[in-house]
């Protein structure tokens, strides 16, 4: 294969004091310990409660204590922590300079050159590949290099797209070692959502990959990148790996990667950057339609990762890492690469679909590669459940030790499943809540603390640094227990989001504005009678397709475009294997005659278009009007009610300027069912 040519006529080993040029301070004065004075500012032995209470009560000695001790610095930070969530500013190691990719890569490659650094587990199955952290290095250094010869600045944005390869590991670190500030966009967008990041982002570079493979099937990701990049004039180049063999047609922006990589050096300075950097702005859905470029920067997101890694997941040397998460998420940043990666240890990176060849995928992969912690999502495991239990006890499953879930709810049938099938009883299972705004896991199990409960489809505890809160409606706090609000965070964290990239405006009002003083997380929450959190979904018009943000908006943005639309409404609505999916009320223009399973497929067709595939709504419902309001707004509260088949909890409709409309829909919906279902 092109790409495995290309690595091999890199020169196998470099001498290390090649390496030298990395002059961070750690290197030049010896071992790591001699950065942690605070640690021993814990009295010892300290349990996880004890822990806890330290990390919110005296949040500087605490992060100062991990600031110092698992981050490599350039130059030591004053400041351990300055914000303010009021205004929205949140600040942290203050006064450090540090390089990420020195963090995730040239330490380890100090220590242990051959360490394996990624096991990329291509869609083709039983050919993984394994990158050394000196490999993975070199091929980071060639690639920085190669950015900057093309022009690459520190503070330009560089959009990724490109499925989970070592190639797009090695393309994100590149950035982060010159200053570049990437933004991956998931490689299951159209040229139009493409589009859209790279204007938002202004990034003037793109990385990306001839074709892409996905369930044995070849997708034209360079084809994409064409169609996207003719509405972004900014953009000036466009680097192109090879991950198939096939040649693409290359225009005047095009440069082959991998020929550009191999003219260059094996060494690339890593540039010092301020904490506060930005490290990559990733785009994600919010209930109105534009998405929104999360900023995240650079020492706290790192340390967060990392410590999140670590704890979360019991993660110790020598363990394999399995994250099946794609890297085009916040999950697969996070646990795919920076957290794994910064701690040293072996992160394996998933490229296929849980299903091809067979639905035993997972758990082949599981025993070939011997996985100790395995992190996946509910909409995966609900659908392998279906399957049976013969395709996971086919493979030898010992060496798994930690379970963990993330993006949606798992339900008590999944998590029960999951933790008695997958992991035979023996392997806790981790409910791990977060966002992309929260950069890393902040709800969750610690099995790192031994003997702690675990109880079956709740996210249960906040991590070090974390202080939920949930406030009713008229944003009192809740102090009892047994009861649900909105869940919000009422101290900042080391990897929290800093910002929406040039709309601080909308960060504010998106998430500090709705409780003051508080950051507001979009999700209900319950706190059981023992304290425990579960999650109870999204309080905003957004849905969660397959572990995936959308937000209704954006759906309704693209079906109001279709000539025959006046006016829609989409509304999540409970799928079986997907947690939701999208379902789209539609009001027709006067004059067309379309029949409605014709529009449904155009509507699916151009939301495929336009946003992804995943996107498109699974029903599309014609009405002769929406039940609005008398103020004129869509009631999506009895949509809602409608399509979750729960018609006659419709509530008050006080408000509702017709009432012959509601019966009309509920008649529709009716119909569709029994035709999509033949019954
Ligand atoms: C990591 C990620 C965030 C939204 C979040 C929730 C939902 C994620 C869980 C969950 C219940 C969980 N980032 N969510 N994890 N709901 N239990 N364990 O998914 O930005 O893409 O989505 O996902 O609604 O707000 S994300």
């Amino acid at each position: 294969m092109a790409w495995l040519l290309a690595r091999t006529c890199f020169p196998k080993t470099i001498p290390r004091d090649r390496f030298s040029s990395c002059k961070t301070r750690a290197w030049s004065k010896g071992p790591l310990t001699a950065y942690m004075p605070e640690a021993a500012a814990f009295p010892e032995p300290m349990d996880h409660q004890g822990l806890y209470q330290v990390s919110v009560e005296q949040t500087d000695a605490f992060w100062g204590a991990l600031g110092r001790s698992r981050i490599m610095w350039i130059n030591p930070f004053h400041t351990v922590h300055c914000c303010d969530l009021q205004q929205g500013h949140m600040s942290w190691f203050l006064g450090g300079q540090l390089n990420v990719a020195v963090n995730c890569l040239d330490r380890h490659v100090h220590k242990a050159p051959n360490k394996v650094a990624l096991i990329w587990e291509k869609d083709e199955p039983g050919q993984e590949d394994q990158i050394t952290y000196r490999e993975l290095l070199e091929m980071t250094c060639r690639l920085g290099n190669t950015l900057k010869r093309q022009g690459v600045k520190k503070g330009d944005r560089v959009a990724i797209y490109m499925p989970s390869c070592p190639m797009a590991v090695a393309s994100m670190l590149a950035c982060a070692r010159i200053g570049a500030i990437h933004t991956v966009v998931f490689a299951g967008f159209s040229s139009v959502a493409l589009a859209e990041r790279i204007q938002d982002a202004q990034s003037e570079t793109v990385i990306t990959v001839n074709q892409g493979l996905r369930g044995g099937k070849v997708v034209q990701l360079k084809k994409t990148v064409d169609e996207a990049v003719k509405l972004c004039p900014m953009v000036k180049r466009v680097f192109v790996s090879k991950r198939t063999e096939e040649n693409v047609p290359m225009s005047d922006l095009d440069i082959p990667l991998e020929e550009e990589m191999m003219k260059e050096d094996v060494t690339c300075e890593p540039v010092a950057l301020e904490s506060e950097d930005f490290l990559f702005l990733l785009y994600t859905s919010g209930s109105t339609g534009k998405p929104k470029g999360l900023v995240h920067s650079q020492a706290g997101y790192l340390l967060y990762t990392a410590i999140t890694h670590k704890y979360v997941f019991d993660y110790h040397d020598g363990d394999v890492f399995g994250c099946v998460a794609d890297i085009g998420w916040i999950t697969g940043h996070s646990y795919v690469v920076y957290g794994p990666l910064c701690n040293g240890g072996t992160t394996v990176l998933f490229e296929s679909t849980p299903v091809y060849p067979n639905p035993g995928r997972y758990w082949e992969t599981v025993e070939r590669l011997k996985i100790n912690q395995f992190y996946g999502a509910p909409t995966a495991i609900r659908l392998l459940l279906r399957y049976g239990d013969d395709w996971v006890k086919k493979y030898d499953r010992s060496s798994l030790k930690i379970l963990g879930s993330v993006g949606e709810p798992i339900d008590t049938e999944a998590w029960k499943w999951y933790f008695s099938v997958v992991g035979d009883g023996q392997c806790p299972v981790v409910d791990t809540w977060w966002q992309t705004e929260t950069g890393g896991i902040c709800i969750s199990p610690r099995p790192s603390n031994p003997g702690a409960e675990i109880l079956p489809a709740m996210a249960m505890r906040p991590f070090f640094g974390i202080s939920p809160s949930l406030l009713d409606d008229k944003g009192n706090v809740l102090t009892q227990n047994d009861i649900s609000g909105a869940l919000c965070i009422s101290q900042a964290w080391p990897g929290m989001a800093r910002t929406i990239y040039n709309d601080h405006q909308r960060f504010r009002e998106t998430y500090l504005m709705p409780y003051p003083g508080y950051f507001y997380t979009g999700d209900g929450a319950y706190r059981s009678n023992k304290g425990y959190y579960q999650l109870t979904g999204r309080l905003d018009d957004v849905i969660n397709v397959s572990g995936h943000r959308l937000g209704t908006a954006e759906i309704e943005d693209v079906v109001n475009k279709h000539g025959a639309v006046a006016e829609s409404a989409v509304i999540g609505y409970p799928h079986e294997i997907k947690g939701e999916g999208a379902y789209a009320f539609i009001v027709m223009k006067k004059g067309f005659n379309l029949s409605q399973k014709n529009l449904a497929s155009e509507l699916q067709g151009l939301v495929s278009k336009q946003i992804a595939k995943y996107a498109a709504p699974e029903y599309v419902q014609v009405a002769r009007r929406l039940p609005k309001t008398r103020s004129g707004k869509i009631m999506r509260r009895v949509l809602k009610k409608i399509v979750e088949n729960k018609a006659e909890e419709l509530g008050d409709l006080t408000t509702l300027d017709d009432h012959e409309v509601v019966k009309e829909i509920i008649e529709g919906h009716k119909q569709l069912l029994q035709e999509e279902t033949g019954q």
